[in-house]
């Protein structure tokens, strides 16, 4: 098979390798899920209710969350984290305004009388879904809810597992949600995907969330549609003798600390940088609360690569086609045209993946497991559907009409022949019907 996407690799030397991944059970993934979204599309709210309590241990009669208990949450916040959540919601705003006044409407006349054009449409009803977690993360919600809000989409649908901390209410509210649910994992997907007596059914889901969220929507997807498929975070640097390694070593293991599955690497061109970041690494460990994550994480998928020059960090970086990709290097924006493979790009020291994960403005939920070979991450741009149209005059129907009742004619499609020939003899339309 031949790959398009490598790398030199004579000019690469690993310092640390990430360990091989073992092939989990996927098939039985595939199973549980399969019929749970069998179940949830044929028995509705009942499904969902079993599954709450088999897989979350509660006994939820009601899944909706209700006006008083999002007000409730909203006075629980202390004055400053509700304050920076409202600053985050401001900085996610005005970022995905900017990028929606990108997205402009089209009218065109590409051959006279032939008028082309195209639309912004929101999509009406979306499924946010806010994952559960290791932590409460505040800006999950914020990420998904508010560029649907700037799109336009008319049901902002948000679904939390159970275990969710009641302020995340509060947030997807404050983010814009028009209706909220305690239903987490595969069932949530599915309620959304089918609709259940409760939940309405969406037209896309989107949001992270774990194994079952993302093996769920794989499974719906066509039904509904999806953002992207989540994997575990990742993050890539690449370097040179100017980097200073006590910022890399920060920044790799402030994703490191997400997950022990989470990716973390540095490409380098100095090998005593690269020997620096290794011993720095293990020494911001050391006084690290999520050390035991983060170091087990480092341990089995950490990776630090020596590049013999630049082009060979490039071409390792586009390999690579990570989550996040930060820049370390002395000049920056010099590389930026030759780096095509990223989630969200970082640049120069002073841009931390910790200002976009959780308040810069930028989005943060991005694609995966190389997915960045062919897509951004979620954006107001994922919220709308750009469709095309177009109107004849007569000076185009000239142009265009015996050109498509030729190639009608040459595919041996008389049907359409026929129906392109009417506009240009329409004085012939009782013969052709009669
Ligand atoms: N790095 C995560 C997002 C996040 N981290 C939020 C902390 N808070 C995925 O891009
Ligand atoms: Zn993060």
């Amino acid at each position: 098979m031949t790959d398009t996407r490598s790398y030199n690799v004579q000019k690469t030397r690993f310092l640390k390798s990430a360990k091989e991944k073992d092939a989990t059970a996927e098939k039985s993934l595939y199973e549980t899920v399969d019929s749970i979204i069998k179940e949830v599309r044929a028995r509705g709210d009942e499904a969902v209710s079993e599954y709450s309590k088999k897989f979350d241990n509660v006994d939820l009669k009601v899944t909706k969350v209700s006006a008083s208990e999002i007000e409730k949450a909203l006075e629980s916040f202390d004055e400053q984290t509700l304050k920076d959540s409202k600053f985050a919601i401001e900085q996610v705003k005005n970022f995905a305004e900017a990028q929606y006044a990108t997205m402009q409407p089209l009218e065109i006349e590409t051959l006279k009388g032939v008028h082309l054009g195209h639309r912004i449409i929101p999509i009406e009803t979306v499924g946010c879904y806010v994952p559960g977690g290791r932590y409460p993360i505040y800006s999950a919600p914020i990420m998904s809810i508010v560029p649907a809000v700037v799109a336009g989409c008319k049901n902002i649908i948000a679904c939390l597992p159970p275990s969710a901390h009641e302020q995340m209410y509060a947030l997807c509210h404050l983010a814009g949600a028009t209706s909220i649910y305690r239903i987490g994992g595969a069932q949530a997907i599915a309620a959304m995907a089918y609709g259940t007596e409760t939940v309405p059914a969406v037209d896309k889901i989107v949001g992270p969330g774990n194994a079952f969220v993302n093996e769920a929507k794989r499974q719906v997807f066509g039904k509904v549609g999806i953002d992207a498929l989540a994997g575990p975070s990742e993050i890539f640097t690449i370097a040179d003798e100017s980097a200073n390694p006590i910022v890399i070593a920060a920044d790799l293991l402030a994703q490191a600390e997400h997950d022990v599955h989470t990716r973390v690497g540095l490409a380098v061109t100095s090998e005593d940088i690269a020997n620096k970041t290794l011993l720095e690494i293990e020494r911001q460990l050391g006084n690290l609360s999520t050390a035991e994550t983060a170091g087990k994480a480092w341990e089995d998928q950490g990776e630090i690569v020596i590049c013999e020059d630049e082009e060979s960090l490039v071409e390792f970086a586009n390999y690579m086609a990570t989550e996040h990709l930060q820049v370390h290097t002395k000049d920056p924006h010099a590389l930026i045209p030759k780096l095509k493979n990223y989630g969200s790009l970082f640049i120069g020291e002073n841009a931390s993946v910790v200002y976009s994960d959780k308040c810069c403005g930028t989005n943060h939920t991005l694609p995966t497991m190389a997915a960045a070979r062919y897509t951004g991450g979620l954006w107001v741009g994922s919220y709308v559907k750009t469709c095309t149209h177009q109107w004849m005059e007569e000076e185009g129907i000239r142009k265009v009409a015996p050109r498509a009742v030729r190639q009608s004619l040459t595919e041996g499609m008389e049907g359409h022949a026929r129906a392109a020939a009417l506009r240009l003899f329409p004085s012939e339309i009782n013969q052709i019907t009669s």
